[in-house]
């Protein structure tokens, strides 16, 4: 990097520093703090050691820079503004109003540069542990070509973020996973909202990630040259990833903000504001003042940065040019290609037969696996119960199963532990990376303890396939710790996730093929522990309807049903017995199979009213709460769910318990009626 005085490094941290507290004074709302604690060392990693392309943010080698504490959004925002990122000045000056790219907290998608989507405390930390595991797996499949991939994942990540469980999760696998790529600085500025964080958090964190397995550097965070020796420090430790617990003051330079709460979360005000100026020898006026030599010197870094992609570049040629066989290998991860033909491919893997959806899942993913090398994942310790290992697939774990042994980076099989939330965030890190589709797999009930990962991803529009089994009260003898109720209609509720919940074999690979072909989408399946029967089907049927999300499964005798019976996963073949015996007692019944209720919405109403028509009177079957299938079927729909939590006991008795029989719900559609 071009030689930096101690003065230009100085005016070029207070440049950063009050574009922040400009942004946030003028938008009257925000968080001044932390960007004025961390610019000092913001500043020394993204001069002296990220590298990227401003031009092209995308560009595949370069490091990723997560800012964990996302309420310091003015910080990054800052620093994509001075190294020449596209977000223009005017945006900086409209922080956190409508329309604007600079959200409250950085938004991925929204701007460049923004590499995850930050503001759920200890989120962004789990984001870029599956950022250096994405990393370390390609490099695997580079082989000899690994140093084409030899970025590195930073961070800043604040006490909050240290101080959420997630986190924990996530920095117990890095360290076991040896992410010597992975970086973060912690901002210990110990202040949160509520005031020092001894109020809540006086645990030895160097400790504790010590105990991790992770390399940790003490420390001051406002100096410097110190900053500058522990990066050093960190990069070199290939073996561990680093924390560098860097002690800055919150609103440093703040006259009496400074080091306390108040610097959280709103403007310091004018006033305050103007005497750090001051103190800062930094004009009034105009604000958001760039001094033209840190214009210059900001541009005089990015064109080193730029020179040195170019040189990558050279290299990246030069690979593509003399190793086809590997060229072909990077398109296919960096592409995530999936073949045309993966429904097909997928159906024929999964036989008509008596089976859990489960075990049918199991299936698909073998044969998805074998055509989509991007496919990757695995569970939090309950593989043999979600079935979702990849046969031959190779573990991504220590040699021998040896603690601190290299680890089996070319493997494809995730082993998360029982760590749920962290196995969410490190999924949208892998996924954010950009070159593998990583599913995950648990109990259905146990998503509750990755739901806000899973809304992120939703958020931010990632490929990520969740493979939820034992996915209602008839997984039986456990019982209602583990039994699921409100979560399949609450999942629902995540817009633009994609709940599946198929009913067979065909249901279960047209899902699959759904989920891996939604490149901007997370899709969640769930899945049967107990077998089902296979589902009944007119000849001719076309698999490629199950993806208009609900169909006709079985008419009227007749064709015009004045009772239409719509029922999901292992409910359908209930609805079908249901059928007819109603139609033996004179009713003429349709059963509607709704795998997915979303997919389901966003057919044209033509076809959505052919398959539910107006005039029929409307049941749904569904062994969980029910009440969101009002929206769709209308308030005086009959709903044949759960309000209530389920029971231990097998799973034929909990069916005849809660009215999940044939007997049953027929009594209760007939009573419905007005017949009995
Ligand atoms: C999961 C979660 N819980 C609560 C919050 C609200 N919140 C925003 S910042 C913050 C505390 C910030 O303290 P710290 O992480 O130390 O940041 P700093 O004070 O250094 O800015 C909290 C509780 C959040 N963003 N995420």
């Amino acid at each position: 990097m071009p030689a930096t005085s101690v003065d230009q490094a100085q005016l070029c941290v207070n440049t950063i520093k009050f574009l922040s507290a400009d942004a946030v004074e003028k938008a009257k709302s925000g968080h001044p703090g932390a960007p004025m604690g961390a610019a000092d060392m913001a500043y020394v990693l993204w001069a002296k050691y990220m590298r990227f392309d401003p031009r092209d943010p995308l560009w595949p080698n370069r490091d990723r820079f997560v800012l964990s504490a996302g309420h310091a959004s003015m910080l990054l925002y800052s620093l994509l503004h001075l190294f020449e990122f596209d977000l223009s000045m005017e945006e900086l000056q409209r922080f956190r109003q409508w329309g604007s790219k600079t959200a409250g907290h950085p938004e991925y998608g929204l701007v460049p540069g923004v590499e995850a989507t930050t503001g759920p405390l200890g989120q962004g930390f789990a984001n870029g542990v599956g950022m250096a595991l994405a990393q370390r797996m390609m490099q695997s499949r580079l082989k000899h070509h690994a140093d084409l991939l030899n970025h590195r994942v930073f961070g800043i990540v604040s006490d909050g973020d240290l101080m959420e469980g997630i986190s924990s999760e996530a920095a117990s696998l890095a360290g076991h996973w040896g992410l010597g790529n992975l970086n973060y600085l912690y901002d210990d500025n110990r202040v949160s909202i509520e005031g020092p964080t001894p109020l809540a958090f006086c645990e030895d964190v160097g400790r504790r990630f010590e105990a991790y397995g992770w390399h940790v550097e003490v420390v001051d965070g406002n100096d410097r040259d110190r900053v500058d020796q522990a990066l050093f420090r960190a990069v070199a430790d290939e073996m561990r990833p680093s924390l560098i617990m860097a002690r800055t003051v919150i609103a440093k330079g703040a006259p009496t903000k400074q080091g306390t709460a108040k610097a959280h979360g709103e403007p310091l005000g004018q006033e305050e504001l103007n005497r750090a100026k001051e103190a800062s020898g930094w004009p009034l006026s105009p604000a958001f003042y760039i001094p033209d030599e840190v214009r210059a010197h900001f541009h005089g870094l990015v064109e080193e940065k730029r020179n040195e992609r170019a040189e990558w570049d050279r290299r990246y040629e030069a690979f593509r040019r003399e190793d086809a066989a590997g060229a072909a290998t990077w398109d296919a991860y960096m592409k995530r290609t999936v073949p045309q033909t993966i429904g097909e491919l997928l159906a024929a893997a999964a036989p008509l037969e008596e089976a859990a959806t489960r075990t049918h899942s199991g299936n698909v993913i073998q044969a998805a696996a074998k055509v989509i090398p991007s496919l990757v994942g695995g569970s939090a310790d309950l593989d043999p119960s979600t079935m979702t290992s990849i046969k031959g697939g190779g573990d991504v774990s220590p040699a021998g199963l040896t603690c601190g042994a290299p680890v089996n980076y070319a493997g494809r099989v995730l082993h998360f532990g029982v760590r749920e939330h962290a196995m969410g965030g490190i999924g949208n890190g892998m996924s954010l990376y950009g070159s593998f589709i990583p599913y995950l797999g648990t109990f259905l009930i146990f998503s509750d303890y990755m739901r806000p990962s899973i809304r992120l991803a939703a958020l931010m529009k990632l490929r990520v396939i969740y493979v939820f089994t034992h996915d209602s009260v008839f997984l039986g003898e456990d019982g209602p710790t583990h039994q699921p109720i409100e979560q399949l209609p609450s999942l629902r509720l995540i817009p633009g996730l994609e709940v599946w919940r198929p009913a067979d074999a065909l249901e279960t690979a047209m899902a699959w093929a759904r989920a891996i072909g939604r490149e901007t989408a997370p899709t969640a399946l769930l899945l049967t522990r107990q077998k089902l029967k296979p589902v009944s089907r007119r000849d001719g049927f076309d698999g490629r309807d199950v993806l208009r999300g609900g169909y006709v499964l079985e008419d009227a005798t007749g064709g015009s049903p004045d009772l239409v019976i719509v029922a999901t996963g292992s409910e359908v073949p209930l609805a079908q017995e249901a059928r007819r015996r109603l139609e033996s007692k004179g009713s003429s019944a349709r059963v509607v199979s709704m795998p997915c209720v979303e997919a389901f919405r966003a057919e044209p109403d033509t076809y959505r009213e052919s398959v539910i028509p107006r005039g029929a009177r409307r049941v749904v079957i569904e062994a969980a709460r029910t009440e969101p299938w009002c929206e769709l079927l209308g308030a005086d729909c009959l709903r044949i769910g759960l309000n209530r939590f389920g029971a231990s006991a097998p799973a034929s008795a909990i069916a005849e318990h809660l009215g999940f029989t044939p007997e049953a719900v027929v009594e209760t559609i007939e009573r419905w009626l007005g017949r009995s």
